[in-house]
């Protein structure tokens, strides 16, 4: 009697694990808002301005999948996160969707109950150095004091980094970003290392960028994309066909410029579908057929996301290099929309 009243409680449990866990399209659109979780502050990526207005490539990521439910990019509430608070945050259904340059890696993706979407940024882990030291390679540092933020792929990198090279080192780990930068300011490290895209955004920050340099090596893969739980296949397509649809509109030469003249007479076949004038290419996702039209329009394809955040458009000026479309000898790469 017991043990059956143990099974109830047990399948009552699971089944409202597995219906929160399915619903979360149902929930967002119920709700009104997507809650995504982005960082602290990484100009480019996730950074609020001093009203508190985010913008950035992650938080277009948000951003887009917000048209795509509620023809209104602006449906999204931002949470801040450092990197150690990020995966616990989506775990525990404090968000929707994590869009926070979080790497792709075999355990983040099989252990945690978590599923990784897609790729929005190819990037590699960097070091940066002051001028004056006269370093000119990573491999100089042999007994080196390096800043980093705990929970990240960083740390985990520049351990293998180091003892495949036999140097030794001592981290210098923070929470956040800011206090990262900080330790490097100040002069309790000789090194800072993160994602290169990072380094880029950090060196923006400083007073005199010039008297930094950063070193040539690239030390890791660090594929940056959004992230959800494990669990409910309707959300996760929803936020890949998101990402699949920046990147199909830039190689279809969609922009949100010319896609209403576009939607009005383009006769090709693949715009068509793109922008919702033909076929049925929301059904699948939950969502209405222009929800692809609404992200283009609402925020742009992804090489304007790119160069507005982080490319020629921004200040940080960062090169397509990796995240050049595949045709024009990149690795971004969308699967067709038909
Ligand atoms: N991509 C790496 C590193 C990500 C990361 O969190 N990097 C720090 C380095 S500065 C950061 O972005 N911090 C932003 C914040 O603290 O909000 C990972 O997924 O572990």
């Amino acid at each position: 009697m017991k043990n059956k009243r143990l099974i109830a409680v047990v399948t009552v449990l699971l089944l409202t694990v597995s219906t929160t866990q399915a619903a979360t399209l149902e929930i967002v659109k119920n709700k009104g808002f997507v809650q995504c979780g982005v960082s602290t502050g990484i100009a480019g990526f996730s950074a609020p301005d001093d009203k508190g207005h985010w913008t950035g490539m992650d938080v277009d990521i948000c951003r887009s999948v917000a048209a795509a439910i509620f023809s209104n990019a602006n449906k999204v509430k931002y949470i801040p996160l450092t990197a150690k608070e990020r995966l616990i945050a989506l775990q525990s259904g404090e968000i929707d969707l994590l869009s926070r340059n979080t790497t792709w890696t075999l355990s983040r993706d099989t252990t945690m109950g978590l599923n990784f979407v897609g790729i929005n940024y190819y990037d590699g882990q960097g070091f940066m150095v002051n001028k004056d030291l006269g370093i000119t390679s990573v491999l100089e540092l042999d007994g080196a004091t390096v800043c980093t933020e705990t929970g990240t792929t960083t740390e985990l990198n520049l351990a293998d980094y180091f003892r495949e090279h036999k140097m030794a080192y001592k981290a210098v780990v923070f929470d956040t970003a800011d206090q990262t930068l900080m330790g490097f300011t100040s002069g309790r490290c000789d090194v800072l290392t993160t994602d290169q895209s990072q380094l880029y955004s950090l060196r923006f920050k400083l007073a005199k960028p010039d008297r930094v340099i950063v070193l040539p090596e690239i030390i890791s893969k660090e594929p940056l994309g959004p992230v959800v739980r494990q669990g409910d296949d309707q959300w996760f397509n929803v936020i890949k066909w998101s990402l699949f649809a920046l990147i199909n509109a830039e190689e279809m030469g969609v922009t949100s410029k010319n896609v209403d003249a576009l939607k009005k007479s383009s006769t090709a076949p693949g715009i068509k579908r793109l922008l919702g004038v033909e076929g049925d290419m929301g059904k699948g996702l939950g969502l209405s057929n222009d929800w692809a039209y609404n992200i283009i329009k609402l925020v742009g394809n992804y090489g304007e996301v790119f160069e507005r955040n982080v490319g020629k458009d921004s200040p940080l000026k960062i090169e397509r290099g990796l995240n050049a479309l595949w045709s024009k000898g990149g690795l971004q790469y969308a699967p067709p929309i038909r």
